[in-house]
């Protein structure tokens, strides 16, 4: 099983910048035959020669939406979050049979609802239920199995009423539903237990085991991602053409594979992910590909296992996993205490990235080179900050994520 809890620093790693290996990176403007890229019209092809890898190398393939998939809505409410919000707790059926679902918790404003107007969404997964991230009593208990954890009030892998608003302090649903936008939270455990299992439970038991390049459980959560955007398309109150995928360490790995692998999200919001999300695998600072692949064998594809100790072999770096999401906006967060995610390396991903995004007509970065003072947010295309702190969600992050989305959607 995975590690529960990592200290800030483990040991046997490097957290040095004079020590970082000198690399080079693969040009995401240079086509596999060493053509350039220079203008808007090639980027297609580029952009399909770079996903392939990612699918291949990296993350690993997913299936499409599967036919049975439909919706229920399971509960709702117009009375929630201080009467300043409607809820609804959706779920999301995988398959016809209905053996395998998630559930969507949905708090939008009232007043957007009541004025037929759809709601701009952050659409997030959670690490301990919808039932962690409020002490809203009206929230399902989460049945599924989670990890251990005395301190969410999870016991033998079951969550308890004592897990109710454990979370509470990531997720300030007031402050978002004051800012007119709505929170709509999956537990990731619905669609994949986070344990290695040889791809058994969760969606998985739907589908023959994965091959080399099959989905990983980060292609899995972000496939969930996808499913609930399905039900979105059909829920007029969420304004589909305005969802943020969001997400903290290895769900902000997930969320930027979302972004990248559905061009459905407008805005995708990485929190802290570090390794394999937006961290560059080729500085080998804090977290390295072979310690992830050694903790978690199951987030990534088998083919992964290759660049374990090898970065310098894999065919691409994360920065192009930006550039996957190109012309959409990225928002990349970082925490100053989080050496194990490697600030300068999520940092570097975006300068990285921003080549395509100028390509393709936007100001990527706005030039930015140099890391920004920690708690002063840089926001163009591609938004960037470094807060002071430890690896966590706080209300720093949310607030820069509002404004982001606000410049983004014109509100
Ligand atoms: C750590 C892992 C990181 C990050 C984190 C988390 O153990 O090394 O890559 O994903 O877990 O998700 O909390």
């Amino acid at each position: 099983l995975p590690t529960a809890m990592l200290s800030a620093q483990p040991t046997g790693f490097n957290y040095d910048e004079a020590k970082v290996p000198a690399y080079t990176l693969p040009d995401p403007l240079v086509m596999a035959d060493g053509t350039p890229v220079t203008s808007a019209d090639q980027w297609p092809k580029r952009r399909e020669e770079i996903m392939q890898l990612f699918l291949e190398e990296v993350y690993g393939k997913a299936p499409g939406k599967p036919e049975g998939l439909h919706f229920k809505v399971v509960e709702q409410s117009d009375d929630a979050v201080n009467g300043k919000a409607t809820r609804k707790q959706v779920r999301v059926f995988f398959d016809v049979d209905e053996t395998v679902a998630m559930d969507i918790l949905i708090y939008l404003p009232k007043k957007s609802v009541e004025a037929n107007k759809p709601v701009p969404t952050f659409l997030t997964l959670n690490f301990f239920g919808n039932h962690s991230i409020s002490d809203d009593p009206a929230i399902l208990l989460s049945e599924s199995w989670m990890r251990s954890s005395k301190e969410k009030g999870v016991v033998k892998n079951r969550a308890t009423e004592a897990s109710r608003g454990a979370s509470a302090n990531r997720w300030p649903v007031e402050m978002i539903i004051d800012r007119g936008y709505g929170l709509a939270t999956i537990y990731y455990g619905d669609i994949d237990p986070d344990f290695d299992d040889g791809f058994k439970n969760g969606v998985h038991a739907l589908y023959d085991p994965p091959a080399k390049d099959g989905w990983g459980s980060l292609a899995t959560w972000a496939w969930g991602l996808s499913r609930a955007m399905d039900y979105f398309e059909t829920d007029g109150e969420i304004d589909a053409k305005r969802v943020a995928v969001f997400g903290h360490s290895r769900l902000g790995k997930t969320s930027l594979w979302a972004g990248a692998s559905d061009p459905r999200f407008s805005i995708t919001i990485s929190n802290d992910s570090g390794c394999g999300g937006a961290a560059l695998s080729r500085r080998a600072f804090g977290e390295t590909v072979a310690r992830i692949n050694k903790s978690f064998p199951h987030w990534f594809c088998d083919n992964y296992l290759k660049y374990s100790d090898n970065e310098g072999a894999c065919p691409v770096d994360q920065h192009q996993l930006v550039a996957l999401i190109a012309p959409r906006s990225v928002y990349i967060a970082s925490a100053e205490d989080d050496t194990w995610a490697d600030p300068r390396g999520e940092f570097l991903s975006a300068v990285h990235a921003a080549p395509v995004y100028r390509l393709l007509g936007t100001d990527g970065i706005g030039g930015a080179t140099e890391m920004p003072p920690v708690n002063k947010p840089i926001m163009h295309t591609l938004g960037y900050h470094i807060r002071t702190g430890k690896h966590d969600v706080t209300d720093f992050d949310w607030n820069a994520y509002m404004d982001f989305a606000d410049r983004r959607w014109g509100k």
